[in-house]
């Protein structure tokens, strides 16, 4: 099984992007709708939770682990790899900082996240790395994730709310702009209005599915051993009618969760 997770529900805009690109493998996936939101909780607090999930997706038969959560993906990776050395994992930042340098003409790219992930300063490392001439300028764009599980997609106000988040951004003129948190697909249309056409935005859910499927296709011993047809498994550590509501909202599909209790 491939075993995803993320601090809560909006993981699932993962789920819905690896279940278009590998139908043929079953998902076990895990929301920690008890705990959330991981993005304004500490880096050590977040290390912690990653490690419990990781450990849950595991011994319920995951053979790879994809890290759907942005503000795990940029605090909590060397610590994971360092606890489960023998197992591969995919986070979303590395192949949205991939997707964006190629992107990028003019080396401005931007990004919008939770404070946690913005505040981790993952990004600017990674960019600085590959080329010193990449100005990396972002925003932190925390009601933009209640809001989205409000299912307020398309109102007056998430639109105001994301052109003010926009604005020191497109100021700075970047062609280039990171959506740096599970739920931003959702509102990926209103995003791109206010960002206007000539910026490019690049959808993590997206590059985090098409790596995993080229790693999969690549190591055949894997494919063989994650080879399972079947409805996803949805495992979340708190349920509420509202969070059933949510999952169909970012799975596209009513789907049953089911709840656990990690500690
Ligand atoms: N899943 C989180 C992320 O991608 O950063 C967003 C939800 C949260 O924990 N605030």
């Amino acid at each position: 099984m491939i075993g995803i997770f993320d601090s809560g529900l909006g993981g699932l805009t993962v789920v819905k992007e690896i279940l278009n690109k590998l139908p043929q493998y079953k998902i076990i996936y895990f929301g920690d709708t008890a705990r959330t939101p991981y993005g304004t909780k500490s880096a050590e607090t977040v290390k912690r939770y990653a490690i419990e999930n990781t450990k849950f997706l595991l011994e319920r038969g995951a053979k790879i682990i994809v890290v759907a959560c942005h503000t795990v993906s940029s605090t909590a990776i060397p610590v994971l790899k360092e606890k489960f050395p023998n197992i591969p994992f995919f986070e979303v930042v590395t192949p949205s900082f991939k997707k964006a340098l190629k992107l990028t003409k003019n080396k401005k790219i931007g990004l919008i996240g939770t404070r946690t992930t913005v505040e981790s300063g993952i990004y600017d490392q990674l960019f600085s790395q590959a080329d010193s001439e990449i100005k990396l300028y972002s925003n932190p764009a925390p009601l933009l994730v209640p809001l989205i599980e409000e299912g307020w997609l398309k109102k007056p106000e998430t639109r105001k709310i994301v052109k003010k988040y926009l604005i020191p951004l497109k100021m700075k003129g970047i062609d280039t702009l990171i959506l740096g948190c599970t739920h931003y697909p959702l509102i990926k249309k209103v995003i791109q209005e206010k960002a206007g056409k000539r910026i490019k935005l690049v959808d993590p859910s997206e590059e985090i599915a098409l790596e995993v499927k080229n790693f999969i296709e690549n190591t055949p011993e894997l494919a063989k051993e994650l080879q399972e047809n079947g409805e996803p498994e949805i495992y979340v550590s708190d349920i509420t009618p509202n969070f059933e509501k949510i999952a169909k909202l970012f799975l596209g599909r009513p789907i049953k969760l089911k709840k656990v209790n990690l500690e």
